[in-house]
């Protein structure tokens, strides 16, 4: 059985990592059997990467999301982005690094800097019993900023990064349309990718101004709710 390492499931959250919920929303479409184990301190100091997530399979410790998924993908030949052409493989790539390149350090930047709420993230990243989260909470926050400034991207005022955020969704929502999932009539690995971030921006605990503008785009809400709802019934139906 594979373990799964990531956050608990908070408030109306998959997960706070969009990288989780891009790996568990891959093992729920690929019907792969899984454990999750809420990451700890003592845990998370066995974190291959010093990221989550990471996975234990077949006695080995494999972290990163797209590692992980080629591994798994080999291991139960599952065939989620098989039926791509080149040209949607091509934007998948694309779709993938716009999420997870840039649009990644907006959501780090609402959460975490733009907002009073932060302390609300901290909560959503630890089990609720779990001791020190406030210490431990003001060392995210301090190293969120710090990292965002490497990127560059927290080196914008608020108003700025907003902007740039919106047009990532507004790329996403272009390429959407109206369509049922990301690249076609049928579920696959870009819907592990998109639902993975928007899940984590839609329903955002801190209800911060990136939330409340992607809130707006009817075709990316309205698509959430409908890979939610068949993914994650038990989180859905709230
Ligand atoms: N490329 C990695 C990225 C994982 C990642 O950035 N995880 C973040 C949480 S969303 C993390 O663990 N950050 C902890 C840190 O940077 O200290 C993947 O695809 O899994």
């Amino acid at each position: 059985m594979i373990t799964l390492y990531q956050p608990p499931q908070t408030f109306d959250l998959i997960n706070i990592s969009p990288f989780c919920t891009k790996l568990e929303t891959f093992l729920r479409m690929a019907n792969i059997p899984y454990q999750c184990e809420p990451v700890s301190m003592k845990t998370f100091m066995r974190a291959p990467n010093g990221k989550v997530p990471w996975v234990e399979v077949d006695g080995k410790a494999i972290p990163d999301s797209d590692l992980i998924i080629n591994y798994l993908t080999d291991k139960y030949v599952v065939t989620l982005s098989k039926g791509y052409s080149e040209e949607n493989s091509a934007l998948l790539t694309a779709t993938q690094r716009l999420l997870e390149e840039h649009l990644y350090w907006g959501i780090g930047y609402f959460r975490w800097v733009e907002t009073t709420n932060w302390p609300i993230t901290v909560l959503s990243i630890f089990a609720p019993n779990m001791l020190g989260k406030k210490p431990i909470g003001m060392l995210m926050k301090w190293s969120s900023v710090k990292q965002l400034k490497a990127h560059g991207l927290g080196r914008h005022n608020a108003e700025t990064i907003l902007t740039k955020c919106k047009q990532d969704l507004d790329t996403l929502s272009a390429f959407l349309g109206d369509s049922t999932y990301y690249l076609g009539d049928e579920p696959g690995l870009a819907d592990c990718l998109v639902f993975g971030f928007l899940d984590g921006i839609m329903h955002d605990p801190t209800n911060n101004q990136l939330t409340k503008a992607a809130q707006k785009y009817d075709n990316l809400r309205e698509y959430c709710e409908r890979m939610g709802s068949q993914y994650f019934p038990e989180v859905y139906s709230r």
